[in-house]
């Protein structure tokens, strides 16, 4: 392959040089959505996509970096928000940027010890996700799109079954004119430290 650019697009982009696409289902995230009642509810009217990443497939090998767009749509399950799996890396000693093209979101951070960050995203903010860390975009907007341009290692590999064993520490809730951190009973700590 030799070197390219491209035009990083706020909107819909023909010229982009992704070449993977998938649509995460609500049926996909069973058991990460806190109001299970409202969940199976909204399951029975349809199975609506809840967010899309496009990526650019590169060798699973050091040296390579993976990039894409991950497109959250607007949505809430009760009150929260729509929200990627979210995941650590299987090598944890990768890191990740994120950068905000579109819309108005969070990306909830939570070490393997339980330390826990949230960065709110707009457009032109970076986020810097450090090794160790998993990481979920959260949409907080109720009409826009969240669109995220990231980047991460290419040998990085993805650990979904610990965040779907117990989900992060904290959930972020909807509330009039904002939004509010809440606890996650799901969540223990000795879950967190025996994946560490
Ligand atoms: C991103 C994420 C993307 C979708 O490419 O994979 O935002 O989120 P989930 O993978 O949690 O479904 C990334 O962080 N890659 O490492
Ligand atoms: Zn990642």
């Amino acid at each position: 392959m030799r070197p390219f650019g491209f035009e990083m697009p706020a909107g819909e982009c023909q010229t982009d040089p992704y070449d993977s696409h998938i649509e995460r289902r609500l049926s996909s995230l069973s058991g990460q959505f806190f109001n299970q009642g409202e969940y199976e509810n909204l399951l029975r009217n349809g199975d609506p996509v809840v967010y899309e990443v496009r990526s650019m497939e590169r060798p699973e090998q050091e040296g390579e970096l993976s990039f894409g767009l991950s497109i959250v749509h607007p949505g809430r399950v009760g009150d929260e928000y729509y929200m990627t799996k979210g995941h650590f890396h299987q090598v944890r000693e990768t890191a990740e940027i994120y950068h905000c093209l579109r819309g108005i979101g969070a990306l909830l951070m939570e070490s393997g010890d339980g330390d826990w960050a949230l960065e709110e995203f707009r457009p032109g903010r970076v986020v810097y996700v450090v090794p160790g860390w998993a990481h979920r975009s959260i949409n907080l907007s109720e009409q826009e799109d969240l669109v995220t341009f990231f980047v991460y290692p290419s040998h990085a590999g993805h650990d979904y079954a610990t965040i779907e064993s117990r989900g992060f520490r904290k959930l972020v809730l909807h509330e009039a004119g904002g939004y509010k951190l809440a606890d996650n009973p799901r969540w223990s700590r000795a879950g967190a430290e025996c994946h560490v």
